[in-house]
């Protein structure tokens, strides 16, 4: 669900759709609102079976941008990052419509694939739906990580308050669906998994939410350098003056419409603390311990300095 700032008219129409979609959904029962491709639960409102298989015929193209993320963990953050880079480097708007790739109906991949290069996508999806050409071609992957923890409290809030997704009347039922990937894409834990088997591909970076927080300008020359586009100190300045949290936040109703304090709600490391009790603390440590701590994106995360009491 990422958003830019093309042209007024087109972000317009682009918010009164989803505000179409969001009443629709509010009428839904909870188990219209899912439906389950491959085992895993999707929200029925913005994606479908049949866009999953129509994006196997989207054409990668050499100089796509894409970022991967499992959902709450920057997603909107990074495309808003890369969509101002593009901006810079061509002098001129790039679409972002339409750029999470899975959202949408079938008929979207025609679109896409009359859109100018440079295309800039965003994805929750696992790597086996992601169209086969991006492996095939190379395209360069943005993969961005956020601890599980944050990750769990920040989607248990974004399902209370979006209407495309289940809500759950209490932070424990929330936290059980989380940790049984009975949650919309599954478990967190399959899906680090999942792409922890790309981590060596020459065409992938990861990157996490919480080095964004601690030292912003570095991240934003590694994911410029990563894409090859070369920006200045000061462009890169620029660049983070518009994509902090609260600069976002400010411009949220334009980019997102109603729904801008749901996806910009605190932006912040830790506030699982708040929500945690001890006994689910330590079931996500075991969890992680058994999915993740010897493997190379598992690493990354540094588990201990986020995820411990
Ligand atoms: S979604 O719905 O899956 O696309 O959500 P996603 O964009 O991946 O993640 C939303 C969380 O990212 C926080 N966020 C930010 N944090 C810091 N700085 C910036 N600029 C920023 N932009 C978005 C957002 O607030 C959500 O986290 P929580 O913890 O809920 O605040």
């Amino acid at each position: 669900m990422s958003a830019g700032t093309e042209s007024k008219t087109n972000r317009e129409k682009f918010l009164e759709e989803m505000q179409k979609i969001a009443a629709e959904a509010a009428k839904k029962t909870p188990e219209e609102l899912v439906f389950n491709y491959k085992g895993v639960l999707y929200p029925s409102s913005i994606c479908s079976e049949e866009t999953f298989q129509a994006l196997q015929s989207l054409e990668a193209r050499e100089d796509d941008l894409l970022a991967v993320t499992y959902p709450k963990s920057g997603t909107n953050w990074v495309t808003k990052v890369l969509h101002e880079m593009l901006i810079l480097v061509h002098n001129r708007e790039i679409t972002v419509d339409h750029a999470m790739l899975e959202f949408g109906k079938p008929e979207k991949v025609k679109y896409l694939k009359g859109q100018p290069s440079p295309r800039l996508f965003s994805t929750h999806m696992y790597y086996d739906d992601v169209p086969k050409s991006y492996f095939e071609k190379k395209t360069k992957f943005l993969l961005i990580l956020r601890n599980p923890k944050d990750t769990a409290v920040s989607y248990f809030h974004f399902s209370n308050s979006n209407p495309v997704l289940p809500s759950f009347s209490t932070w424990d039922e929330f936290f059980r669906a989380y940790m049984d990937g009975k949650v919309c894409y599954g478990s967190y834990f399959d899906h680090a998994v999942d792409w922890n088997k790309r981590i060596d591909d020459e065409n992938i970076m990861a990157i996490t939410f919480e080095e964004m927080k601690e030292d912003y300008l570095s991240q934003l020359k590694r994911i410029s350098d990563f894409f090859g586009l070369s920006l200045t100190e000061e462009q890169l300045a620029l660049i983070e003056s518009k994509t902090t949290f609260k600069s976002m936040k400010e411009k949220s109703g334009d980019s997102h419409g109603k729904l801008g304090n749901v996806f910009f709600r605190k932006g912040e490391i830790g506030d699982w603390r708040n929500h945690f009790t001890e006994e689910q603390s330590k079931e996500v440590d075991a969890k992680f311990e058994e999915c993740l701590a010897g493997t190379k994106l598992g690493q990354m995360l540094n588990y201990d300095k986020y995820c411990k009491f």
